[in-house]
């Protein structure tokens, strides 16, 4: 299996991380489509959300905790964000690591096809 974000989690391939739990780990995204862009993912692997298992159910939780104390963390918490995961080849997943893109520091655009 050639993990992307596992090397990301383990140290292989550098990152500018947010903040880090036991279990999540938080990092800017390479290819920013917003002033914040940062990329929330679980340190186990887990595909996609179509992977996600009821005992997975408390990390989801710790992920969205992870969310808001990033927002705060960058100061994005009142201004707004938006949190977003991609499922699937319709979706444009291109990463098979479950992760969710938190955006936000500018007023974003409707959400579209
Ligand atoms: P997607 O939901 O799978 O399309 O998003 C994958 C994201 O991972 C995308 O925004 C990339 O810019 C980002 N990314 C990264 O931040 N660092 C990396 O080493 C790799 C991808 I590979």
């Amino acid at each position: 299996m050639d993990d992307l974000f596992l090397k990301i989690v383990d140290g292989t391939i550098p990152s500018k991380k947010v903040l880090e739990t036991d279990n999540v780990l938080a990092f800017h995204d390479i290819q920013p489509a917003a002033p914040v862009h940062v990329l929330i993912i679980p340190k186990k692997y887990i595909p996609s959300m179509n992977a996600v298992t009821e005992e997975d159910l408390p990390l989801i939780a710790e992920i969205h905790r992870v969310a808001v104390e990033v927002a705060k963390k960058l100061g994005i918490a009142e201004s707004g964000y938006r949190l977003i995961n991609n499922c699937g080849p319709d979706s444009g997943q291109a990463v098979g690591h479950l992760h969710y893109h938190l955006l936000g520091g500018a007023k974003l655009g409707a959400l579209t096809s």
